[in-house]
């Protein structure tokens, strides 16, 4: 179990290193300068990923910040609004790229476990008026991350659409880990994409492969997001090597989602039942959980300081939670020590 020299990562799935049968693959890509579409691998993986969600195109993009950073850039005009909800990763976590790079004001909600109200979002759309910038784009963030990887309920999105429809506005889900959501649900991913104009997810977190997110939507959407990546300096020539990772994620994902998932609600029971740390199992949908630890008396930075001294990684949210998150990388052995672990520190 506990081993004084392992050391356990919970800050983040984006920690994952490729499988075996990654590099493999790897090893065996067929590559060309995907900038002349000339990468066979690439244009593997952008069919694959097409068709696994349902839409007409894909593009192969090297993050999930530059993917999601494309999509508001394609659907809207500079001094547009963007409608998100106000933990969103693409308002608090992209260095605000929207603001600056694609000249776009964002209009926060409050959302519940990630979710924004349809109603709010209809009383936030802009009226026509000479004084108003006119309503761009609604995004979602499906896992919420900053809610602790929950799940949107699908009747929701599902309104969501339908408004954005009604009132002829694009909608951006940022599904970095939308194939987490996805096992939770127990659905196709399709049946959450459907729900969405555009989807952004990444390879390079639960999926496991080493680099890439990538962009789904219509055949037109992708011809200008392709544009738009090359603007932005993501246009990669003989990316295959690491696109060959991205085919094999998508092929043998599924079981370790499972596991990953298992893993997350282990550790949020085991968590909860230290004295002076709370978290709410319920909410425990994937593999992110936050430990409220504001009852231990010790302040954030020192208790995820006291952890890293045994090894135990972690990252702080804010002034009551920590982040756990759980991943290919680690096992339930590695749950039980990470448990193991934080009651010897509050003992
Ligand atoms: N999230 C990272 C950090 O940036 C916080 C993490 O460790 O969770 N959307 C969502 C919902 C994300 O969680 C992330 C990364 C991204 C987009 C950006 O992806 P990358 O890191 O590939 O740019």
């Amino acid at each position: 179990m506990e081993n004084q020299n392992q050391i356990y990562d919970f800050r983040s799935d984006t920690v994952t290193k490729p499988t075996e049968a990654m590099l493999e693959e790897i090893l065996k890509a067929k590559v060309g300068d995907d900038v002349y579409g000339d990468d066979e691998t690439v244009n593997q993986l952008e069919v694959m990923t097409a068709d696994k969600l349902g839409k007409e195109a894909a593009l192969y993009v090297p993050s999930g910040t530059m993917g999601n950073l494309i999509a508001v850039m394609a659907h809207t005009s500079p001094g547009q609004e963007v409608i998100l909800e106000e933990s969103c990763h693409i308002y608090l976590y992209e260095v605000g790229g929207i603001a600056r790079l694609a000249g776009v004001q964002a209009k926060t909600l409050k959302g519940v476990n990630g979710m924004m109200k349809v109603e709010e979002i209809e009383a936030a759309i802009r009226q026509e008026n000479i004084h108003f910038p006119e309503s761009g784009l609604i995004c979602l963030e499906n896992t919420h991350n900053m809610s602790g990887g929950m799940v949107l309920p699908l009747e929701e999105m599902k309104k969501v659409y339908k408004l954005a429809q009604i009132k002829q506005i694009p909608l951006h889900i940022d599904g970095a880990r939308i194939f987490n959501a996805a096992n939770y649900l127990k659905v196709d991913v399709k049946e959450i994409a459907q729900y969405a104009d555009s989807v952004m997810f990444c390879l390079s977190k639960g999926m496991s492969a080493p680099i890439g997110s990538m962009l789904v939507g219509t055949k037109e959407f992708i011809a200008k997001a392709r544009k738009l990546r090359k603007m932005l300096g993501g246009g990669m020539r003989q990316v295959g090597i690491i696109a060959a990772a991205g085919i094999v994620a998508l092929r043998d994902h599924g079981g370790w989602l499972d596991l990953d998932h298992q893993n997350a609600s282990t550790l949020a029971e085991g968590l909860n039942a230290i004295e002076g740390i709370k978290v709410d199992t319920e909410k425990v949908h994937t593999n992110i959980l936050m430990a409220d630890v504001s009852a231990t008396g010790i302040k954030v930075p020192e208790l995820v300081e006291k952890m890293k001294e045994k090894g135990l990684l972690v990252n702080p949210r804010n002034e009551s939670l920590i982040r756990f998150v759980t991943h290919r990388g680690v096992n339930s052995n590695d749950v039980e020590a990470a448990i193991k672990i934080v009651k010897e520190i509050l003992a």
